[in-house]
């Protein structure tokens, strides 16, 4: 066996090596290795979990508004309850759910164990912002309990949002959470496109990255892009309300177009920062379940990062009833349609691999399954809106609110199901349930279609969107009723799935490391994983490595088992460049994020928390850089190790 030697040969049986990785990468016990663990598998659980807490509860709010909705005239809510439910279900399911899930929790945990490293780059940031983003979404919702949650839509259009028309704190509260969760993606983005180029396993060349990889890296990318719009249209808007600026005020010479311009520049990229990873779920599962190489690998790389690009240049399309000069209109229709070329080069790609291969029908393959048939109507009925005549026929109906269920549900939401029925033995170390698995799937799937399917018709036929309630006499009333029972089915497939993680959780049958027979590398390793990952770093010498791994594969030895040694390769071919310590737990982050937290809260209500609550940051920082004892030594010992 040849070996990639990086230092020496590391000494002891596996037993021993395990014991000793083991107390190296070990966290602190009992609680207090809850507020200062760095490791990314159980930040990424959290992440995963919270998401999904989120959705539980922006789903609950669409099941009331649903009822409210099931008969004309009706009064289950008043319309102060409905603007505020609605507002907060759109805010929840974007900003607290569906970034968070497809892009922090599921990269965070899946991506340090994919590209075969021991943990994540930078995985103090990565505390930290997990704990901004779960205060940000609980100071949202502890507002919206205490009657202050927002109630100008999720996308808080000014002037309606601005100081003139929505005194009071409801709007405050909206706009600062918006800058936490996306402090919190922007962390991430970082920490993922840097484990992503510097942390892969020796032999990973950029052309045999995996997909998630290749999706998550493009999407973090577009975090870094899009975020900063909304964090700064969001903080305009904040000042306009709070100090009187007059950013988006015409009657001082500000713009309200402007806030559009920015929202949009944020809002479209979000879709495909929430879509994009689902396309790597889908490649990662058709591969392992036709149990063959993706078809078309190169060309699936080319149009996701298409993908990323087109994302950006087409925001104006919902902004086509603004009356912008006629060109622009022309040009954003012609744009939005471009998207069609890359999202057909995957469906072709996908289609393929299925054709070619040898298709083994399991769970996760079901949601995606129901990933095609959703998402390509949610893409048609986009083909349609992006022709600013049927545009302005049917612009704020639910004809749009079911375009966007279909692309965000079919896009996000079903491949989603299909990654936790698929990394769920990697992470418990058990399989989720065959029987309650299919119930999930099946009134999941006919619930979400008989809930959003109507709504084309419901749209075409006048009902706008954002109403609280509509009079007898439009008849809407039936096809209303209709998709309330729908969503109530949703709420039950939902329930069995609760219920089949409890039960899989406990007693479910074990999975073993690798149930799937997958190719990629997080399936190399123990499930669940130990919390130093790999024994032995792995090494790739294909796209699938644990399909294509040469008997001779070289193995990496010599990393340093005593502390917390990362080997960092070259960000082309992944050769091994140089070996670096990754931190200790430490309570630092946890301590800052509290600080921030209460600056963001305490400015909403004086200026001058700005200046006082930076105090507290300043020291939290201070702690979290400030070097210990053993740190130190670790540090001086690795550098005369790595001179020898
Ligand atoms: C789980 C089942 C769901 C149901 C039954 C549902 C239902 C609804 C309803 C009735 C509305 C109000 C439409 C209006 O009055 O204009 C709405 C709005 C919205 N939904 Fe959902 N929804 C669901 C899931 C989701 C998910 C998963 C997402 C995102 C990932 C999402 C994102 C939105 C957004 C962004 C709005 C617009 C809110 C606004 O205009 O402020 N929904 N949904
Ligand atoms: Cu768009």
């Amino acid at each position: 066996m040849s070996t990639v030697d990086i230092v020496s040969a590391s000494p002891g049986t596996d037993a021993t090596r395990h014991e000793r990785l083991k107390d190296t990468w070990g966290d602190p016990p009992g609680i207090r290795g809850w507020f200062t663990t760095v490791n990314h598998k159980r930040i990424g659980t959290r992440y995963i979990i919270t998401a999904f807490i989120f959705f539980l509860l922006g789903g609950i709010l669409a099941v009331l508004m649903r009822l409210q909705l099931a008969r004309p005239e009706n009064h289950f809510l008043n319309p102060d309850q409905y603007n505020q439910i609605f507002t907060m279900h759109g805010t929840t399911m974007m900003f607290l759910f569906a970034v968070p899930m497809m892009f922090e929790a599921l990269s965070v945990y899946v991506i340090p164990l994919m590209v075969g490293a021991r943990n994540i780059a930078f995985p103090r940031l990565n505390a930290f912002s997990y704990y901004i983003y779960v205060f940000g979404g609980i100071m949202l919702w502890v507002a919206f309990v205490y009657n202050t949650g927002p109630d100008v839509g999720w996308f808080a259009y000014v002037p309606l949002s601005g100081p003139a028309y929505t005194p009071g704190k409801r709007a405050d509260f909206w706009a600062q959470m918006i800058t936490f969760t996306e402090l919190s993606a922007l962390a991430v983005a970082v920490e993922i496109s840097v484990t992503i180029m510097k942390l892969r396993a020796p032999g990973m060349s950029l052309n045999r990255m995996p997909m998630f990889c290749w999706s998550e890296f493009v999407t973090a990318l577009m975090v870094i892009f899009a975020m900063p719009a909304v964090m700064l249209s969001s903080t305009m808007l904040l000042m306009d309300r709070l100090v009187a600026t007059h950013f988006f005020n015409p009657a001082e010479g500000g713009d309200a177009l402007l806030y559009q311009h920015l929202f949009w520049f944020f809002g479209h990229p979000e879709v495909y920062i929430i879509f994009i990873p689902g396309t790597g779920i889908v490649s990662t599962i058709i591969a392992a379940f036709s149990r063959r190489k993706i078809f078309g690998y190169l060309g699936l790389v080319l149009s996701t990062v298409a993908t990323g690009f087109i994302g950006f240049g087409v925001w104006v399309h919902h902004m086509f009833a603004t009356g912008l000069p006629q060109l622009s209109d022309n040009f954003f229709t012609a744009a939005s349609l471009m998207i069609v070329i890359p999202t057909g080069v995957q469906f072709f790609c996908w289609i393929a691999t299925l054709w070619s291969g040898k298709l083994h029908f399991e769970l996760p393959m079901w949601w995606i399954g129901g990933f095609f048939f959703v998402f390509l109507i949610g893409g048609l009925t986009g083909l349609m809106l992006a022709a600013v005549p049927l545009d302005w026929q049917v612009h704020d109906t639910y004809f749009v609110v079911a375009h966007f269920h279909y692309v965000l549900l079919g896009g996000a939401v079903f491949p989603l199901f299909g990654a936790i029925y698929y990394w769920f033995p990697k992470v418990t170390g058990r399989m989720l349930g065959e029987t309650l698995g299919k119930w999930h799937f099946w009134l999941f799937f006919v619930g979400f279609n008989l809930t959003f399917f109507p709504m084309h018709i419901l749209g075409m036929r006048g009902m706008p969107r954002r109403i609280y309630t509509y009079p007898v006499e439009m008849h809407w009333g039936t096809v209303n009723a209709l998709e309330t029972l729908g969503a109530s089915l949703m709420g039950l497939a939902v329930l069995a799935f609760l219920a089949n993680v409890v039960k899989s959780y406990r007693s479910g049958v074990m999975a073993g490391a690798n149930p799937w027979l997958a190719g990629t590398l997080e399936w190399g390793t123990s499930s669940p994983p130990p919390n130093y990952n790999f024994l032995d770093l792995p090494t790739a010498g294909g796209r699938e490595p644990l399909w294509e791994n040469a008997p001779d594969q070289p193995v990496v030895t010599g990393v340093r088992e005593d502390i917390r040694a990362v080997l960092v390769t070259k960000p082309m071919d992944a050769e091994p460049d140089h070996l670096t310590l990754s931190p200790s737990p430490t309570i630092w982050p946890f301590l800052a994020a509290l600080a921030v937290t209460a600056l963001f809260i305490g400015s909403i209500f004086t200026p001058w928390a700005i200046v006082w609550g930076s105090v507290p940051i300043a020291v939290t920082l201070i702690g979290w850089f400030w070097p210990t004892k053993k740190e130190s030594e670790n540090k001086k010992g690795m550098e005369k190790w790595e001179k020898k």
